[in-house]
């Protein structure tokens, strides 16, 4: 059996399903919404959360953070990450850290379950919207970084801008003051052009 890698519409294991792509792996992908409590996910993760890695010897990994760099791995040398000890693989490694836990973690989850920050559902809204001008500053720190470069890290695409195209698409519906994110913008388009893009979405429905 090949490795499986389960995902959801719309869910941030867009960017692992994009590697895959990317790179043509023999991994099959698994959808696998956790909102159906009949999804294989909730007997692969005990989290029930998407991305889940299934290898062929019956180890899960999970965690995009370990799942983006383990694929690269099936491709040795590919230009989508770094040899180990190179600058450039702190890099990307680097940038994969600030996405999981500043734009997602710290951001997307507290604008988007507020109930798991505050019991109370009144102070709901204020949690919302105090987490939304959190977000707004982290994202404007990718977005500077982006001024005079097409890609994160290095002149090329990496596993790094296979997750952060997740998050373009999520801030471009968060509503107007994120909306004139320059670099943001520009890249969004640059990301939904690639084939491999293309094909993971149209696969995803
Ligand atoms: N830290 C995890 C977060 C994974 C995560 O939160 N996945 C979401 C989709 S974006 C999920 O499966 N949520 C379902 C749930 O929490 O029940 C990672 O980066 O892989």
């Amino acid at each position: 059996m090949p490795h499986q890698l389960f995902v959801s519409p719309g869910a941030c294991s867009l960017g692992a399903h994009v590697v895959v792509r990317e790179l043509d792996l023999p991994v099959e992908i698994v959808l696998s919404p956790p909102r159906d409590p009949a999804s294989r996910i909730h007997s692969v993760n005990p989290l029930g959360r998407v991305p889940a890695l299934l290898l062929d010897d019956g180890t899960v990994i999970t965690e995009n953070s370990a799942i983006l760099p383990f694929l690269a791995d099936l491709a040795p040398g590919t230009p989508l990450f770094a040899p180990a000890g190179s600058a450039e693989r702190g890099l990307i490694q680097s940038w994969i850290g600030y996405l999981s836990a500043e734009i997602h973690a710290g951001g997307f989850r507290q604008v988007n379950r507020p109930e798991r920050y505050a019991e109370d559902p009144a102070s709901h809204d204020g949690v919302r919207a105090q987490s939304k001008r959190t977000l707004h500053a982290a994202v404007a720190h990718i977005d500077r970084h982006l001024a005079g470069r097409q890609w994160l890290v290095g002149e090329r695409f990496t596993i790094a801008d296979a997750y952060l195209g997740v998050f373009v698409r999520w801030i471009a519906r968060l509503g107007p003051e994120f909306a004139a994110f320059e670099q943001l913008n520009r890249f969004r388009e640059a990301y939904l052009a690639r084939p491999a893009v293309q094909a993971a979405l149209a696969a995803e429905g």
